[in-house]
């Protein structure tokens, strides 16, 4: 895969680093911590780690509200501690990729406590102030707009009120946050994840959001309105075009846009020449029904929109999103795994995913998320997907020695890695079967993606290579499926057995099963 860059035929696993690993005993994950499981995560076979932030904050948003770009938060360790881990990654071949959050910071960085010093501050022109709100919302329910007494002007903020947006028109602005990506470039990371990089700039006449025709009672307030004047501008690919020419002053940098938009918007995000993000995620699997049907047309869809010579991705699962064991079936999720192995291009995982991890619910005094805080009840509150790694069956899962920040899933006695890990047919084993076979079998990676077809319950597809020819077979459904093949051998069940079974004439997917065989 020489011809390849490391970041094209990378599985990237998103860390959230409170939850993957304890050190000190204070119930929440840390870098010392991190850095212990770095065997675990080699033995797994992924190529890169993107660690959600981990730098000073006060943590109304758990870390997506920074305070200082430029340092570690003591929750999570030091910047030495923090070098370390980055030496430690490297040693063993694994990439790092950081968490950039720059369209608001904290209302703590020293940046927002000048701003909202006086009218005349040379920084308040660094964030969005009117003398009157429009209309738009914040994501987390409410006026996106807070009113500061001091100075009798309003704020916006497309989250919490503690996470004011910065002004992207300003220029101080723009050399700051680009200055901060070199710091840590030169430091030696890898990439960066782009936090809502679709959201970064917003109408330079701030109009009113129109009203949203699909709007009912029971979804998230921040539904009411069409995000058309505060996301997905134009001037937006500017900035995002600048962001990787500052990538592209260091050799080998991995630039990933989180960005939730339709796909034809969505690949604008590669940019014009493909000089924007290398990475636009894209989380149309995670956002898809789970039928053969509407997972064919949303590979496809995806797929027919890449501009030429795009990079496709794939995502199952990340920090904001319900676990995709729970949102498919604990069952399902091993077919789960097998389709997003078997796709084209970089590949992202959750923590937990290649344990079947699911949901974990969360008791109402427990509740830490301030979006369910703000809207209990609506589906908002992201804790439950963001529970402790279940390490093995000892209290607190080997996750802490004292009382985790939010509570294990009472399953992890049995769904834990040291268990999972004796028993060869886990999810786990599957997991790690499927990442190694993208290793020795680079047609996996960058073969072409042909005949994606739904057939009642079974998705198929097939991927050519030089010098391989794989054919994909996704039973979704609970019942067998009879099929026809000629001439076929099995690579790998999801049921981690029948390897090497050779198909000819009449064959038979099991209920919930995924196959990988080979084709002549
Ligand atoms: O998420 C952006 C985003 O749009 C989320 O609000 C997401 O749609 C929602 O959580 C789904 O339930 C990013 C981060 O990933 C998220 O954790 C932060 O809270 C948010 O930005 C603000 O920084
Ligand atoms: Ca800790």
């Amino acid at each position: 895969m020489q011809d390849f860059d490391w970041w094209q035929h990378s599985v990237i696993y998103e860390i959230y680093p409170r939850s993957f690993q304890d050190s000190n005993r204070d119930g929440i994950g840390d870098l010392s911590g991190m850095a212990r499981r770095l065997d675990y995560l080699v033995g797994l076979g992924i190529d890169a780690i993107w660690i959600s932030p981990i730098f000073p904050s006060p943590m109304a948003d758990f870390g997506y509200d920074v305070a200082n770009y430029c340092e570690i938060d003591p929750i999570f360790g030091t910047l030495q501690d923090f070098d370390r881990f980055l030496e430690e990654a490297h040693h063993r071949g694994l990439r790092v990729i950081l968490d950039f959050v720059p369209n608001h910071t904290s209302d703590q960085h020293p940046w927002f406590l000048e701003s909202r010093s006086s009218l005349k501050n040379p920084k308040r022109d660094w964030y969005l102030w009117r003398d009157q709100p429009n209309n738009w919302l914040s994501s987390f329910g409410g006026s996106g707009w807070e009113f500061d007494e001091k100075t009798g002007q309003y704020y916006y903020h497309s989250f919490l009120k503690q996470q004011p947006d910065l002004n992207w028109r300003n220029p101080d602005v723009k050399a700051a946050m680009y200055n901060i990506l070199r710091f840590w470039l030169r430091g030696g990371v890898d990439g960066f994840r782009v936090d809502v990089m679709w959201l970064l700039i917003k109408d330079d006449q701030f109009r009113d959001n129109p009203p949203n025709p699909g709007y009912r009672a029971g979804l998230p307030s921040s539904h009411q309105l069409l995000p058309v004047y505060n996301s997905d501008r134009p001037e937006t690919h500017s900035l995002v075009t600048e962001m990787r020419a500052v990538l592209d002053e260091f050799p080998g940098r991995v630039l990933i846009g989180e960005i939730y938009l339709p796909v034809q918007q969505l690949v604008t995000y590669y940019g014009p020449d493909l000089k924007g993000a290398q990475l636009p995620f894209n989380f149309h699997l995670l956002q898809c029904a789970w039928n053969a049907e509407a997972l064919a047309h949303s590979i496809l869809s995806y797929y027919d929109a890449l501009p030429a010579g795009a990079w496709p991705n794939w995502v199952l699962g990340n920090h904001d999103q319900p676990r995709i064991a729970s949102r498919i079936g604990a069952a399902m999720a091993p077919v789960a795994a097998m389709l997003l192995l078997t796709l084209p291009g970089t590949l992202t995982l959750y923590y937990g995913e290649e344990l079947g991890m699911t949901n974990v619910p969360i008791p109402a005094e427990q509740v830490q998320d301030p979006a369910e805080k703000n809207e209990p009840g609506l589906g908002q509150g992201r804790d439950p997907e963001r529970t402790p790694m279940p390490w093995d069956a000892s209290p607190s899962a080997g996750f802490t020695a004292g009382v985790p920040w939010l509570p294990l899933g009472d399953d992890y006695p049995t769904i834990n890695v040291e268990a999972l890990e004796q028993n060869p047919s886990s999810i786990l084993h599957l997991y790690r079967h499927l990442i190694r076979l993208r290793r020795t079998s680079p047609a996996l990676v960058h073969g072409k993606l042909k005949l994606v077809a739904a057939d009642r319950h079974l998705l198929s597809f097939q991927r050519e290579g030089e010098k391989e020819r794989f054919l994909v077979l996704l039973n979704l459904g609970y019942d067998s499926v009879q099929l026809p093949l000629v001439n076929a051998t099995v690579v790998i069940s999801t049921y981690l057995d029948r390897i090497a079974e050779s198909v000819n004439g009449s064959f038979e997917i099991r209920p919930a099963e995924g196959l990988l065989l080979r084709l002549p």
